[in-house]
């Protein structure tokens, strides 16, 4: 009889989650309960279409990290900070979310007997993630005001009680995170020429940064990519460089004006010559329809914005390069947008018949 050992690694062909595959590059001992759900290891998607708008021999792929558990990059983080969470005997977590740190959090802090507080702008979380949030049994509270406003209530809880801050605030958040900028290097044996980012608080890709530069460091790769971040325009303080009060767009994911890693943002984009710029709600959606229809990639809105801001800025992409674009989350997460904005809709009302199905059809 086989024997199912109830050791991940058996059962996944090897892959036991991030924290295990990039363990030295990580801050855990062998005391540190590692909790998993097997996340990272996502796949790294050649998007030939999309390249070919750009021409001059640009190389196009995306970090599908829609593909995760919870179906965004927020396991990466939230495997680490739940897992150092744990290790120092926190029994509750807590963060402010526009919805896929509040999934993840859940996610990862239930799997392991903690409480999950979440509290979310009202009116401004997704759909599917709400009710990720939901089953997962965290406890959902829905403020009247935006992110930020969340964000400066759940820090102030964080102090005042023995509840641990999950946002990106939290170092091993980030910690988590870099390692998809390890997988990307291990794909493509070197790091991306440009590396396009959707940004809202600006953790994910000073993440990314801190991956790139780790694994510079080791000679794991010869280059450093330029990190061109890409935000809403109506929620774009990083461009604007000062936080906006009411900021909003169509990707709600990323509708947040005043970054919680605003300092990083900055020396990221510096040390890497890199860029911010803003993408418009209907270039946000113009790049999520392209991926789906063209490429067979289904990601959220806010995602979508990596690939708005390469074609945005196709003519400065050096010939014969390489560049890697980032989706963040699945287009699960958002079921509500892609009906609202496909272009595409249901032939409904049609009789179950196979002359009228055929003429429909244009046979
Ligand atoms: C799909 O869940 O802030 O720049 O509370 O869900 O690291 O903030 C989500 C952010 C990009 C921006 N794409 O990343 C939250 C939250 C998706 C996201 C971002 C988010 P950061």
């Amino acid at each position: 009889m086989v024997k199912l050992a109830n050791n991940p690694t058996s059962l996944t062909k090897g892959w036991s989650g991030i924290i295990e595959a990039y363990r030295p590059y990580l801050p855990v001992n062998e005391t540190t309960p590692v909790v998993t759900l097997l996340e990272g290891n996502t796949p790294l998607i050649p998007v030939p279409q999309i390249a070919a708008q750009i021409g001059r021999q640009v190389q196009v792929y995306v970090k599908y990290d829609g593909l995760n558990p919870t179906g965004s990059f927020k396991d990466r983080g939230m495997t680490m900070a739940i897992s150092k969470a744990k290790e120092a005997g926190a029994q509750a977590v807590i963060c402010a979310s526009t919805g896929n740190t509040s999934a993840a959090a859940a996610a990862y802090a239930r799997r392991c007997g903690m409480r999950a507080l979440v509290i979310i702008p009202d009116g401004y979380v997704a759909l599917g993630k709400l009710a990720q949030a939901l089953l997962y049994g965290a406890e959902v509270i829905a403020i009247d005001g935006n992110f930020d406003e969340a964000l400066t209530v759940v820090k102030q809880l964080a102090e005042n009680y023995p509840i641990t801050l999950v946002n990106s605030l939290n170092p091993y958040r980030l910690e988590g995170q870099k390692t998809a900028a390890f997988e990307v290097v291990d794909i493509l044996g070197d790091a991306p020429d440009w590396l396009c980012v959707p940004v809202g608080n600006a953790g994910n890709i000073s993440a990314y940064w801190m991956g790139f530069c780790q694994y510079h460091q080791v000679g794991k790769c010869q280059k450093l990519p330029k990190m061109m971040g890409f935000q809403a325009a109506g929620s774009a303080p990083l461009i604007a460089g000062h936080p906006i009060s009411s900021p909003n767009t169509v990707a709600t994911a990323i509708r947040i004006g005043n970054p919680a890693n605003w300092d990083k943002a900055i020396a990221t984009q510096e040390s890497s010559q890199g860029e911010f710029n803003a993408v418009t709600d209907a270039e946000i959606l113009e790049a999520y329809q392209l991926l789906a229809s063209r490429e067979g990639i289904f990601c959220e809105p806010a995602s979508a914005a990596s690939v708005a801001g390469l074609l945005k800025c196709r003519d400065q992409v050096p010939s014969g390069s390489t560049v890697v674009c980032v989706l963040t989350g699945n287009g699960l997460k958002d079921p509500d947008a892609a009906i609202k904005y496909s272009d595409n809709s249901v032939k409904a009302g049609i009789a179950p018949n196979l002359e009228v199905v055929a003429d429909l059809v244009g046979f």
